[in-house]
Order: C-alpha cells, then sequence, then structure tokens
C-alpha cells in the first residue's frame, strides 16, 4: 500500500562510530521518528573494511579516503532504511551540511557535531543511492514491509 504512493522513497540512514560512542543513538533516531517517516529496518553493526570501501567507492580517489574508511571500520554504526515521500532530500536537510560548522542549527550536524572527519551521521544523496545503499548494508530479510496502525498522513 504505501510502496505504491506516488512520490515514495527509500533511504538509507546510517549513525556512524562516533554517534554511536557518544551516546546519540536514540536522539538521531527520535529526529527521523518525529519528522514522520517509516522505519523499514534498524540493526548495530560492526562494518567489515571491504563494505566501508564499496559504500564510498565514487570517494576513493579522494585523499580523505582512508582515513574515511578507518573513522567508518572504527566501531560499531546503526544502520536504518527510512521510507516515506520524498525522504531522501528530507533527511539530507535534517542531517545538515557535510562540514558541522556549516550545518544550520537544528540539524542534526548542526546541533551535535563540529568535525567533517567527524560528521555523525549518513544519508543516502539520491533515491537510486538509497536503494543501492539499503540494499548493500541489508539482507531482504532484515528489512520489514509494514504499515503503521495509525491512518498514514505522516507519510
Ligand atoms: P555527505 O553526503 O554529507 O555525507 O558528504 P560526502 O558524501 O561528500 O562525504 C562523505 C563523508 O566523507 C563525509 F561524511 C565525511 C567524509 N569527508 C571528509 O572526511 N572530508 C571531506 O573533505 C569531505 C568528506
Amino acid at each position: 500500500l504505501v510502496a505504491a504512493m506516488e512520490g515514495v522513497e527509500e533511504t538509507y540512514i546510517m549513525i556512524k562510530p562516533d554517534g554511536v560512542q557518544r551516546g546519540l543513538v536514540g536522539e538521531i533516531i527520535s529526529r527521523f521518528e518525529k519528522k514522520g517517516f517509516l522505519l523499514k529496518g534498524l540493526k548495530l553493526f560492526q562494518c567489515p573494511k571491504e563494505l566501508a570501501e564499496e559504500h564510498y567507492k565514487d570517494l576513493k580517489d579522494k585523499s580523505f579516503y582512508p582515513k574515511l574508511i578507518g573513522y567508518i571500520t572504527s566501531g560499531p554504526v546503526v544502520c536504518m532504511a527510512w521510507e516515506g515521500v520524498g525522504v531522501v532530500a528530507s533527511a539530507r536537510k535534517l542531517i545538515g551540511a557535510t562540514n558541522p560548522l556549516q550545518a544550520e542549527p537544528g540539524t542534526i550536524r548542526g546541533d551535535l557535531a563540529v568535525q567533517t572527519g567527524r560528521n555523525v551521521v549518513h544519508g543516502s544523496d539520491s533515491p537510486e543511492n538509497g536503494h543501492r545503499e539499503i540494499a548493500l548494508w541489508f539482507k531482504e530479510s532484515e528489512l520489514c514491509q509494514w504499515v503503521p496502525a495509525q491512518a498514514p498522513w505522516l507519510m
């Protein structure tokens, strides 16, 4: 039912190791939950190096790439799949700019982070990448197809 609605997308959101270490898991999840998106998948996960490299393959020529891979694999991350109309761009707005010093107050990075290399959360940058990243980080059996008991006026 929900998946058939016009404009419904899915996005991969990940709380990075610094967010987990700093005890920000509940705070970050609640921002997406309160906004009204639908949680389809959620797990705490120690990312293997090969998966981090695949996830960030478009950045492999950047000077910061080795540090980025070291950071993402440095401790557990929280992997999430969220669904909703316009969820990809909206989640990016909730997350804020890549450099937390430039992220607006009220955004996750604007409120909770200071360093680009420790920016607490990832969000897919397009519906195509949302799809690709969810398939990369989750098995099909880890995703729930469900409709909330309330009327879906928030989606
Ligand atoms: P974003 O989509 O906001 O996560 O940003 P990018 O895809 O451009 O970058 C992915 C990650 O690379 C960032 F979250 C942090 C890291 N990065 C750096 O460490 N240094 C940079 O100059 C740019 C990005």
